[in-house]
């Protein structure tokens, strides 16, 4: 190697349990059955060697549209393994924005549930170039190899590609208010930060801790809680394939009994609603819950210790910084914060000179550390407003006080974060004004019943057509078809007009003041 010293992420989550004598340990539980480390080693191996033996090479993008379970782990670990880069897809995106992460990142191959492999196929049908089509579980169709074919006769790769530090370990997609999603360009030796900085000091996490994510994998959040930091550390990670309804989460938490729970504030409202309901929810095992992705609101904080007698941990990430770096901690929270700094980050809220403001000032949050993001690929503009030097512009504004103590205090952007995950307000409203009633629409956050932001639509409608119900609702289920459903306006609220500039630019600052 030149300068830079070897690492590959696989080795610190696999090879270093086995050379330790643990392979017999649990690694995973999904679906009721354990897969130990050795045999997820096997796993590993073998799906590194069928991805070699498709031809994927050193640097060479492998996409990857799983539900969480075994092959997510395996596709992920077996491609880093060859120094191949995994590239993580939401499993809720339409075909469209499938096809065009495909082509922004140039993936030789694609790996797909089954469930997700129809919406592949329409992605790619009149893409250029070619790719390889492999699908986990399930019926294999025309185009497609099946994974568990493969795999049974692929070669074992028991030693990793040696890779650099500072080479290419996966890549995930973001989106901003404007322009297409941006691939987020993440390093071996960033990857594996996230298990010293809050793995280490928030939650303290060991090889008998069982962890379960309400998050899924594929996001930077679930990546984090489910394979970076757990794996790291010998842990077991229980994971769901399906979707988290608050039934399933408290079924599987009283069934494999976690006792690490991460989740985003929108799930532990959903199930705490769902437990003053009455329904059964056996939270022994637990010995701590974790929140990020939006604002965990202090009322939630307190119903929850209140029902549960735990402490919700909430801590600020992001993708390009690469998981969680500020943060709360056991016994020193302060409902409503965001935290503390973690050793091995640093942050700081700064004007728009880049100078810092004084404690108790709104600034735009910065935030640099062992886990941030190289850059965005092939984006140079959106890279240089972004990385500065070694900060992170995380495009919130934020306010500090004498305790070190940060709070959330919006978006510097117009973007929401519903149930954690990013929703353009531009987005919804192109898509609502496509509806032959609506003349004019802007859209903003608004909280809900647990102050958490959802989406409200403020609509003008054309000349002849009457506000009604039935309209709303038809506006509604207009946006669930053409976009991913989680989009959809929770409220339409029909105005004569909307408050412009003298230019005729939609005020939202105002429209959110009304919300
Ligand atoms: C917002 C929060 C207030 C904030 C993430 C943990 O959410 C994650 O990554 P994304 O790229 O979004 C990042 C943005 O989400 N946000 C996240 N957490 C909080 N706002 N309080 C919070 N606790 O706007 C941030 O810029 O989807 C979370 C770990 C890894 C992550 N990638």
């Amino acid at each position: 190697m030149d300068d830079t010293a070897r690492f590959n992420l696989t080795e610190a989550c696999i090879d270093a349990h086995l050379g330790a004598g643990r392979g017999g340990r649990s690694a995973l539980r999904c679906g009721g059955r354990t897969i130990t480390y050795a045999e997820l080693a096997d796993l590993v191996n073998g799906t590194a060697g069928l991805l070699r033996e498709l031809g994927i090479g050193v640097e060479e993008r492998v996409a990857l549209v799983l539900n969480d379970g075994p092959e997510f782990i395996a596709a992920f670990l077996g491609a880093v393994r060859i120094g191949a880069v995994p590239v993580t897809f939401s499993t809720g995106l339409l075909p469209p924005d499938i096809r065009y992460q495909l082509e922004n990142c140039g993936a030789k191959a694609v790996v797909a549930s089954s469930e997700h492999a129809g919406k592949v196929d329409a992605a790619v049908r009149d893409l250029p170039g070619s790719r390889h089509l492999v699908v986990a579980g399930g019926v294999v169709s025309g185009g497609w190899r099946s994974y568990e074919e493969l795999l049974r006769s692929a070669e074992r790769v028991t030693r990793s590609v040696p890779t650099g530090e500072d080479d290419w370990c996966f890549w995930q997609y973001s989106s901003g208010t404007t322009g297409r999603p941006k691939a987020v360009v993440h390093t071996q030796r960033g990857a594996a930060f996230p298990r010293e900085g809050h793995g280490r000091h928030v939650v303290g996490i060991g090889p008998e801790d069982r962890t379960f994510s309400v998050s899924k994998l594929f996001f930077s959040y679930g990546l984090g809680n489910s394979l970076l930091i757990p794996l790291q550390a010998g842990a077991t990670v229980i994971l769901e394939a399906g979707r988290p309804t608050p039934n399933v989460v408290f079924d599987l938490i009283a069934r494999e009994r976690p006792t690490l729970v991460y989740a985003v504030p929108t799930a532990y409202a959903a199930a705490l609603a769902y437990e003053e309901e009455g329904n059964a929810a056996d939270m022994s095992s637990v010995r701590m819950c974790i929140s990020a992705g939006e604002a965990l609101p202090a009322p939630l904080f307190d119903r929850w210790r209140s029902r549960f007698g735990l402490e919700i941990l909430d801590g600020i990430g992001s993708t390009e910084i690469g998981y969680i770096a500020i943060s709360n901690m056991t016994g020193h929270v302060r409902a409503g914060a965001s935290g503390r700094v973690l050793p091995g980050y640093e942050a700081r809220v700064v004007d728009a000179q880049g100078e810092p403001v004084s404690p108790g000032e709104v600034g735009d949050l910065w935030v640099r550390g062992g886990s941030t993001a190289a850059y965005y690929w092939r984006d140079r503009a959106r890279t240089k407003r972004t990385f500065m030097g070694d900060w992170i512009v995380t495009g919130d504004k934020y306010v500090v006080d004498a305790d070190g103590y940060f709070t959330h205090a919006g978006r510097s952007d117009d973007m929401l974060k519903v149930g954690g995950i990013w929703v353009s307000p531009l987005e919804v409203e192109a898509c609502l004004i496509e509806h032959p009633a609506v003349l004019e629409v802007g859209v903003v956050g608004r909280a809900d019943h647990d102050a958490l932001v959802k989406p409200c639509a403020y609509v003008v409608l054309k000349d002849g057509r009457a506000p009604s119900a039935e309209l709303a609702a038809e506006l509604q289920t207009f946006v669930k078809k053409r976009l991913a459903p989680y989009k959809y306006p929770r409220w339409i609220e029909f105005r004569p007009e909307l408050p412009k500039t003298s230019t005729g630019k939609i005020q939202r600052y105002r429209l959110r003041a009304t919300a």
